[in-house]
């Protein structure tokens, strides 16, 4: 056992391992106060909550506190390590500003109340705007981290009682372009790929996505590749030199928002050098010629032209993605949060697809989610899909679902697309949706164009409901406050990026009289009297494994079947992936094993769209196009961004993350390690166009666009020149005074988005930027050990100290 400051060591140390091995074990912990392991009463299993990832973790409870927790060796995820968010974020459970009462607003301010009055008054306004108006009054926002049981409910809630189309979760703003581009070229949503790729591939391929920062244990798994015999080859598309970057083989960094045109002239080089599968490609796809005849319009010049990528550099990636024997692809924000989102995401899909590289092992695609239960919101319903990846555009299975649900199949909507988000503020902005229940999101902080949102929020004619752990930026506009109890003080399950499923346990109770976000639902349920066909309650459970119960059915012959899985058997074997089914009751590795999809006309979630207007295909043009349910190649032009630099705005502005903070801080920012190693906003800027300027590290400067201003202090880092970086965590709850001067990167992004996926553009926009103040000799606030490692020699690099010091126990077996 050794013990190492996991703050300046981030992904710990180096177990190395060759292709085809097993990734060794290593067991990382972290315990408060200086307890040691015998201290501890109980051991409560569960997984990770601050990414995607899904590492398997056991909380460490002591006095009915949650006082640490350890990495279990045995879970297929991270054979027992630990990010630093997941060794420290935990803290955040304790914090003494937790919400303990419900809050209503009276006389303008929010005052604390009873539970009855609260669920009275959101029950009454909810039912009070269903007799007036009809369901499209109210609407529903949610999210990437409440539980699956919880999503279920919502969904059932939402569509099947109160029968509105406005249903979302912020997945709009993180995973849409995944699930779009998935069912683009799948036929419908669900992960191909498996975390064992990392183990047999001799090609990754990271798309936008800083993995290294974002999913910190995965890349730990790939540096333990490339400290091993026959590393993998590794391919890095990042506007900015990340630590994925600094391990690639090739790193080409487009100019942002070129994602299309890039990725069409890395395919005109892979067919036009003749590294395609035409044996799979004849047998498992449509649409190759098209494919072929529009990337002959991208050859590499053009992508030096439009990306600013050597074309020297196009053809080296190229030629490393088209030579690969196993090559596993990545995908994450930036490609998902940029104008032809999915356009480009699909574009990966086709690398894989005609290299013939899908299915086993080695060979995948990760198109990432990025919250711990985003897969669920999907899966479930709540992002506004119908249950269990169901086509809201087939009779047969909307049919079914009322089937499943015991409804008449006319009372869920399913006339149109879904609402997506962007679409529901705008509804109340309009004053037509005048009902609004936010559950586990801070939208006031996370949404573009900041100042709208909280004109939105803050109208008298909108009743906002908000249900949190904190009095967050966007609980304080609301007109009723739910104090919500959170993981380690509720049960669950949740699903991974590779379709790994936990169960996680409650270990403690919530604080005071908060309650799990499943039994507030079940209540407002019951509340408004929500039936079935037959007069008795719609919502049938009491609790999450009668949620869970409730799914498994639904799920059941459906892509993302849970059919043959139950609390019990995650109880004696935590993380299996799904598909589970009588046929595969260990769980499913892989999908598309054999070149089989879900891409049938009758089987299939989406029928696709243009991938230029958005616009849904038609049942039959579908059918034409894809009788046998093969994968989709759908190709794509390249259209540029709606807002590019000119005189008065010369930069072109990304926003995105740090590895030690989370979203907008409401954990992160209450667990000290993690908030003082990424204290405040900075900005980051190459050095050439310091230098142009005659600014340094440290300086005070002001990024506005044309909707708003921020001030921040500037690293000078590995940046691409013309391009600003700004991190998106930092809001206002813990500096009310920073309104004023500006701290929240969304007061300066555009209410734009995606086509295909509606996903909204946080990664270009145009931005001047001033200098304030010069530095006084203090550096920037950003971190020394991530992306935004300094140029400068003299920056203090970033520690955490005896209080981050965490274990770590190698040798030990599965
Ligand atoms: N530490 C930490 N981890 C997290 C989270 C967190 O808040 N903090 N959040 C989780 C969630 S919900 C998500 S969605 C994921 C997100 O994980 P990532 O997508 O990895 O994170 P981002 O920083 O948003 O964006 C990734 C990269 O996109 C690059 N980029 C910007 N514009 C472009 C472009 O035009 N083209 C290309 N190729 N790249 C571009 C940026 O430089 C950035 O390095 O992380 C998850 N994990
Ligand atoms: N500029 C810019 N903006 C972005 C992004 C970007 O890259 N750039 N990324 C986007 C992406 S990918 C994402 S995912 C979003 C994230 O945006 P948000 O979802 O707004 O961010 P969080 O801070 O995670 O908010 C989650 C809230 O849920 C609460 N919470 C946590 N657990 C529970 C629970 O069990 N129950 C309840 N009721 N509440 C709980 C937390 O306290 C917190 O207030 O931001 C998006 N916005
Ligand atoms: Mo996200």
């Amino acid at each position: 056992m050794v013990r190492r400051d996991r703050i300046a060591e981030p992904w710990g140390t180096r177990t190395p391992y060759g292709p085809g091995e097993t990734w060794p074990v290593r067991v990382d912990s972290y315990l408060a106060d200086g307890l040691s392991a015998e201290d501890v009463d109980r051991w409560v299993p569960s997984a990770t909550i601050l990414h995607s990832n899904g590492d398997g973790l056991d909380i460490a409870v002591k006095d009915g506190r949650i006082v640490g927790v350890r990495g279990r060796a045995e879970d297929r995820v991270n054979h027992g390590r630990l990010g630093p968010k997941d060794l420290y974020g935990w803290q955040a459970n304790n914090s003494p500003d937790r919400l303990t009462r419900p809050l209503i607003r009276r006389g303008g301010e929010l005052v604390e109340t009873d539970w009855d009055t609260a669920m009275g008054a959101v029950a009454g306004r909810c039912r009070e705007l269903l007799d007036e108006q009809g369901p499209s009054a109210v609407g529903f926002y949610t999210s990437g981290q409440l539980f699956l049981e919880e999503y279920y409910t919502l969904g059932l809630i939402a569509h099947g009682g109160i029968g509105t189309n406005h249903v979302d979760g912020n997945t709009r703003l993180c995973t849409a372009t995944a699930a779009a581009a998935l069912k683009e070229s799948f036929g419908s949503d669900g992960q191909p790929g498996s975390y064992t790729d990392v183990d047999h591939c001799d090609v990754i391929a990271l798309f936008g996505h800083n993995m290294a920062e974002t999913q910190s244990v995965l890349w730990t798994r790939v540096l333990d590749r490339l400290a091993g015999p026959n590393p993998p080859q590794v391919v890095c598309v990042d506007p900015r030199e990340t630590p994925v970057a600094r391990a690639a083989t090739v790193h080409l960094a487009p100019r942002p928002g070129t994602n299309v045109v890039l990725m069409n002239a890395l395919l005109h080089e892979v067919i036009g050098n003749g590294w395609v599968d035409r044996e799979y490609v004849d047998a498992h796809t449509v649409g190759f010629a098209e494919l072929e005849a529009r990337v002959r319009d991208y050859p590499p010049e053009v992508a030096e032209q439009v990306c600013d990528v050597p074309a020297a550099q196009v053809r080296e990636a190229a030629r490393v993605l088209g030579t690969a024997e196993r090559l596993l692809s990545t995908v994450l924000q930036g490609f998902y949060q940029s104008h032809q989102a999915t356009a480009a995401a699909v574009q990966v899909n086709n690398l894989n697809l005609v290299r013939g590289m899908l299915g086993k092992p080695g060979c995948g695609i990760l198109q990432m989610n990025g919250q711990p239960t985003a897969e669920n919101t999907r899966e479930a319903g709540a992002d506004g899909d119908l249950a269990g990846f169901r086509n809201w555009s087939n009779d047969q299975q909307v049919a079914d679902l009322a089937r499943v649900w015991n409804l008449d199949p006319f009372s869920i909507p399913h006339y149109s697309p879904p609402t997506h988000a962007m679409q529901m503020f705008r509804h109340a902005e309009e004053g037509s949706l005048r009902f609004l229940y936010v559950t586990a999101t801070n939208p006031a902080v996370s949404l573009p164009e900041l100042g709208r949102i909280r004109e939105i929020l803050a109208q008298e004619r909108l009743f906002l409901v908000v249900q949190d752990l904190f009095l967050t930026e966007t609980a304080q506009l609301a007109d009723v406050v739910l104090p919500a109890a959170t993981w380690g003080e509720k049960t669950g399950t949740f699903t991974n990026v590779d379709r790994t499923v936990h169960l996680s346990e409650k270990a403690v109770d919530p604080p005071g009289e908060a309650r799990a976000d499943l039994d507030i639902l079940i209540e407002f349920a019951h509340r408004l009297g929500l039936q079935d066909q037959d007069g008795a309650p719609l919502v049938t459970w009491s609790d999450a494994e009668g949620a869970f119960e409730g799914w498994k059915e639904c799920s059941r012959g459906r892509p993302c079947d849970y059919s043959g899985l139950s609390y019990a058997k995650l109880r004696e074997r935590n993380g299996i992936q799904w598909p589970v089914t009588e046929e595969a009751p260990e769980g499913t590795e892989r999908l598309y094993e054999g070149g089989r999809f879900f891409a049938a006309p009758d089987h299939c979630e989406s029928y696709g769209r243009d991938l230029v207007t958005g616009a849904p295909l038609e049942e039959s043009e579908y059918r034409a196009l894809n009788p046998e349910g093969r994968a989709v190649l759908k190709a794509a032009e390249y259209v540029p961004p709606h807002e590019l630099p000119g005189q008065e705005f010369p930069f072109q502005l990304v926003t995105g993350r740090t590895i030690y903070q989370f979203h907008t801080r409401t954990k992160t920012g209450r667990a000290p390690q993690l908030q003082a190693a990424a204290p405040e906003v900075w900005v980051e800027m190459s050095p050439s166009d310091a230098a142009d300027r005659g600014w340094g590290e440290g300086d005070l400067l002001e990024v506005c666009t044309p909707r708003g201003r921020v001030e921040a202090r500037l690293r000078v880092c590995g940046i691409r020149p013309g391009v600003l970086f700004l991190p998106f965590h930092y809001g206002y709850w813990d500096d009310p005074d920073a309104r004023e001067r500006g701290r929240a990167a969304n007061e300066l992004t555009p209410t734009d988005w995606d086509p295909v996926s509606k996903q909204p553009i946080f990664k270009t926009a145009a931005a001047a930027v001033t200098r304030l103040a010069a530095s006084d000799g203090t550096p920037s606030p950003a971190p020394t050990t991530t992306a935004s490692r300094p140029v400068a020699a003299d920056v203090p690099p970033t520690r955490g100290g005896d209080a981050a010091l965490a274990e770590e126990t190698t040798g030990g077996t599965r």
